[in-house]
């Protein structure tokens, strides 16, 4: 089934200078880009996307990573995207992430793990709408 979903490319890799190798990840898959924007997140944008950390130990410094520098944030389309943007990312550790993966081969550590993907066609919706506006 055609699905939308949310991607973003995290502060640690626009500054590592890896924006067009991510994206090309996802364009060689078949995904559609269907919106792209560069900009730094407000704090409300974060708080929101990440919600349901809100408490844990790392939520601080979570929040100050994702706003600490520029994302590419990102609406892809396609057969089944949310999955097939999770799969092309990997695993939230880097480490346990395998080598052709985004993760595996761009992140190291889980505090900075080079990508954002939606995790549902719900929660989805929920991020375009909180990044880009209905
Ligand atoms: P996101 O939401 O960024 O696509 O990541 P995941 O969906 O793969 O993983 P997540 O929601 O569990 O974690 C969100 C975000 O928090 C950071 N994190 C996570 C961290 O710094 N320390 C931790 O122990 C965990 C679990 C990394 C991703």
């Amino acid at each position: 089934m055609k699905e939308t979903t949310y991607a973003m490319i995290k502060p640690d890799a626009v500054a590592a200078g890896k924006i067009g190798r991510i994206i090309s990840r996802f364009e060689d898959a078949g995904l559609c880009i269907e919106r792209l924007e560069l900009g730094v997140l407000t704090r409300e944008q974060a708080e929101g996307n990440y919600q349901e950390h809100r408490g844990k130990p790392f939520y601080d410094d979570l929040i100050a990573f994702i706003t600490s520098g520029p994302v590419v944030k990102m609406v892809l389309s396609g057969e089944g995207a949310v999955g097939k943007c999770r799969t092309l990312m990997g695993p939230t550790n880097p480490a346990e992430a395998a080598p052709g993966t985004i993760r595996g081969d761009f992140g190291l550590i889980t505090d900075a793990n080079v990508i954002h993907g939606s995790d549902s066609v719900e929660s989805a919706a929920r991020e375009v709408a909180l990044f880009f506006g209905s």
